[in-house]
């Protein structure tokens, strides 16, 4: 089954069977108040605008049989898999490793770390652990996919201008084709948002496509979930 997104700059076809759902680093830290996001004097409300839309586009990948892959940023607890230029940058009082509200910041096992509960990966969906920003980087996010067939994928997560970008360009340079869904994807500052979706649609789609998830929606099958 072939579906047509209308999408920027034309149309993203895709069959659900041959198509990942990837959800980037929709974890705590980032996402919570309270959390490393916000310790960096970010506003989190930006970010949290994904959650109601990327729950809605959850229910129909999973509705759809499409594979979902989520991801976390972050570290080994003794921190041997963080570069140490990571570790120094920004100074920061508060930084990777360090105590937090939610347990050391960005590190595997903590709290903070973790994905936020209303995004949850349900039994058999792959959580990958990446140390940096890319989702291929360091990870065996491509050996997964190719043994699956996967040929596209619908790009969702925080944050746009940064792991999203990071991912979809390393993504788009192994041949993948990607969809970013707009609504689904937030970052700190609103005009790096507004920028990096445009720059990924540009030059007739130099990294992929971007569309409102409510494009890709129409175009699935409604959850059962949902009808009850
Ligand atoms: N996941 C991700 O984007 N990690 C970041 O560090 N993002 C920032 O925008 N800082």
């Amino acid at each position: 089954m072939t579906i047509s997104v209308p999408a920027a700059p034309y149309d993203f076809e895709l069959d659900p069977a041959s198509t990942a759902l990837v959800i980037i680093d929709m974890q705590r830290d980032f996402l919570y108040p309270g959390g490393f996001g916000s310790l960096l004097g970010n506003d989190v409300a930006l970010l949290q605008t994904t959650i109601a839309p990327l729950q809605r586009v959850l229910a129909a990948a999973r509705a759809a049989g499409m594979a979902v892959i989520h991801t976390r940023e972050g570290h080994r607890p003794d921190l041997t898999d963080a570069p140490p230029a990571k570790l120094a940058r920004g100074r920061l009082a508060c930084g990777i490793g360090d105590p937090g509200p939610f347990g050391r910041i960005l590190v595997r096992g903590e709290e903070g770390h973790d994905i936020i509960d209303e995004l949850a990966p349900a039994e058999g969906e792959p959580v990958l652990d990446k140390p940096g920003k890319g989702a291929f980087y360091a990870t065996d996010l491509e050996l997964l996919l190719r043994n699956r067939g996967i040929t596209r994928l619908v790009v969702t997560g925080v944050t746009t201008e940064v792991c999203v970008h990071t991912t979809v360009r390393e993504a788009n340079d192994r041949g993948f084709e990607c969809l970013v869904l707009a609504d689904c994807v937030g970052s700190y500052f609103p005009e790096f948002h507004e920028v990096g979706l445009k720059m990924i649609a540009a030059q007739g789609g130099i990294f992929g496509w971007v569309a409102p998830s409510a494009a890709l929606l129409e175009q699935l099958p409604v959850p059962t979930t949902t009808i009850a």
